[in-house]
C-alpha cells in the first residue's frame, strides 16, 4: 500500500531524516535520490548544506507491506519539500546554515556573566529574525552572578535593559533553583522583571527555536522547558545512533500539539553573508518606516548615500555607541566577502581573487 503524506522533519542526519510524531517513536524517512543533487543555491548564490532543514514541512510517500514485520519493510521517502518561511539563517562566505524553518519565535540564551554578554552575536541573531519575521526574544541568564561593585556589571546590565525598549520580549532570570537577585537589581531599575515563568506564559503556541553561545544556559534553559518530555527522546536517540543527545545539529521537540522547540547546536560566530547591506539596514527596528523617507528609491542606505534617512538618523544619534559600532562592523566584513565574491578583490600578488 502506498501513501502520501504531509510530515515535519524533527532531525536531519545526511539522508536520513527523523519525522515529527505524536508518540515518543520516531520515524526515519530517507531523502528521495533525485533531492540530494538539485540545485541547491540560496539567491545570494551561497550554496546550502542540507537540501532539507529541521522543521520543514514535506511530502512523504510510504510503503507499507503489512505482512513484514522488518524495519525495512515501512519504507518512507521524502519526495518534496514545501515551500518554508521564516527559516533561521547562519551562513559563511562559502554555506549557508538553515538552523530551522517554519519559525514563529527565536530565543537568544545570553549569559550576562561567564561567558560575559557580547552585543555584537546579540545584534546579528536579531538582524536574522527580523529579516525573515521571526519575532526574537531575549533571554538573560545568570542574574545570580552579578557583584554590584564591579563596574562592567552595571554596563551588560544596561545592554540588557536598551534591548528591552526596542524588542517586544525580554527576559532575565537565573536558571539555577538558588534565586539571589539581590546584586541585579542592583543595577535594574526597571518596575518589572520578566523571568523564566513569565515566558512559560507567554510562549506556549507555534514553532520556537533556541539559540546561544555554548554555556549561557542554553541546554539547562531547554531542559526546564521540556522537563521529562527530553528523557524520552534522549532514549530514543541512543537507541539509533549517538550515546545521548548532544548538539551538533538542530532537533525538534513537540512540547504538546501546538508548541513544538527547536534546539540548535551553541554557536560562536554568526555570519550573515547571506543579507544585503540593504536588507541589513532594513532589519533595525530603530530604523522602522525610515526606509521610504529616503530620497531616491530602492536606497542600499550605506554610508556615504545621499538623503538617505536612516544614516540621517544614524548621524543624529538613534543608536548607542555600541550598537552602531556592531552595525559598522558587519557592514564592513559584508563589503570585503562581496569584493571578494564578485571577483574585484586584489590579492597582494596583484591577481584577483574569485572565490565563486
Ligand atoms: N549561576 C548560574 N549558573 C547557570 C545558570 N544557568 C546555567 N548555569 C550553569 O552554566 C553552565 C552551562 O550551562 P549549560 O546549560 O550547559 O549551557 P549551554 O552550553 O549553553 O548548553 C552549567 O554549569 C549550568 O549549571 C544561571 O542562571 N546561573
Ligand atoms: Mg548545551
Ligand atoms: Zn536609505
Amino acid at each position: 500500500m502506498i501513501s502520501r503524506k504531509k510530515h515535519r522533519i524533527s532531525e536531519v542526519c545526511g539522508n536520513l531524516c527523523y519525522l515529527q510524531s505524536e508518540t515518543s517513536k520516531k520515524r526515519l524517512a530517507v531523502l528521495k535520490g533525485k533531492m540530494r543533487i538539485m540545485e541547491n543555491v540560496h539567491i545570494s548564490k551561497i550554496p546550502f548544506r542540507n537540501p532539507v532543514c529541521v522543521g520543514d514541512y514535506v511530502i512523504v510517500q510510504e510503503i507499507e507491506e503489512p505482512n513484514k514485520n522488518s524495519y525495512l519493510s515501512n519504507q518512507a521517502v521524502i519526495e518534496e519539500v514545501l515551500p518554508r518561511n521564516k527559516t533561521l539563517i547562519r551562513s559563511t562566505p562559502t554555506e549557508i546554515h538553515l538552523l530551522g524553518s517554519n519559525i514563529d519565535f527565536a530565543v537568544c540564551i545570553v549569559s550576562l556573566v561567564e561567558p560575559e554578554i557580547r552585543t555584537g552575536f546579540i545584534d546579528r541573531f536579531l538582524i536574522a529574525c527580523f529579516s525573515e519575521n521571526i519575532t526574537p526574544i531575549l533571554f538573560f541568564t545568570k542574574c545570580d552572578l552579578l557583584k554590584k561593585e564591579k563596574e562592567n556589571h552595571k554596563e551588560y546590565v544596561s545592554y540588557g535593559i536598551y534591548y528591552q525598549k526596542i524588542l517586544p520580549f525580554v527576559f532575565w532570570d537565573n536558571l539555577l533553583q538558588v534565586k539571589n537577585y539581590k546584586d541585579f537589581l542592583y543595577f535594574y531599575n526597571e518596575s518589572k522583571i520578566f523571568g523564566f515563568e513569565d515566558f512559560k506564559n507567554t510562549i506556549k503556541e507555534g514553532t520556537l527555536i533556541t539559540v546561544g553561545q555554548s554555556g549561557t544556559g542554553k541546554s539547562t534553559f531547554i531542559n526546564l522547558i521540556l522537563g521529562s518530555a527530553v528523557q524520552k527522546v534522549n532514549s530514543v536517540s541512543s537507541a539509533t545512533k549517538k550515546g545521548k543527545h548532544t548538539t551538533t545539529s538542530s532537533i525538534l521537540f513537540s512540547v504538546s500539539d501546538q508548541f513544538s522547540i527547536i534546539d540548535t547546536p551553541g554557536v560562536r560566530e554568526w555570519g550573515l553573508y547571506h543579507l544585503t547591506e540593504k536588507k541589513i539596514y532594513e532589519s533595525y527596528p530603530e530604523f522602522s518606516g525610515l526606509e521610504n523617507k529616503c530620497k531616491f528609491k530602492n536606497c542600499s542606505h550605506l554610508p556615504k548615500i545621499d538623503g538617505c534617512a536612516i544614516q540621517k538618523a544614524i548621524r543624529e544619534g538613534i543608536l548607542p555607541e555600541w550598537r552602531k559600532e556592531n552595525l559598522e562592523s558587519i557592514i564592513k566584513t559584508l563589503e570585503y566577502y562581496e569584493k571578494v565574491r564578485y571577483g574585484d578583490y586584489k590579492k597582494p600578488t596583484g591577481k584577483f581573487y574569485n572565490r565563486i
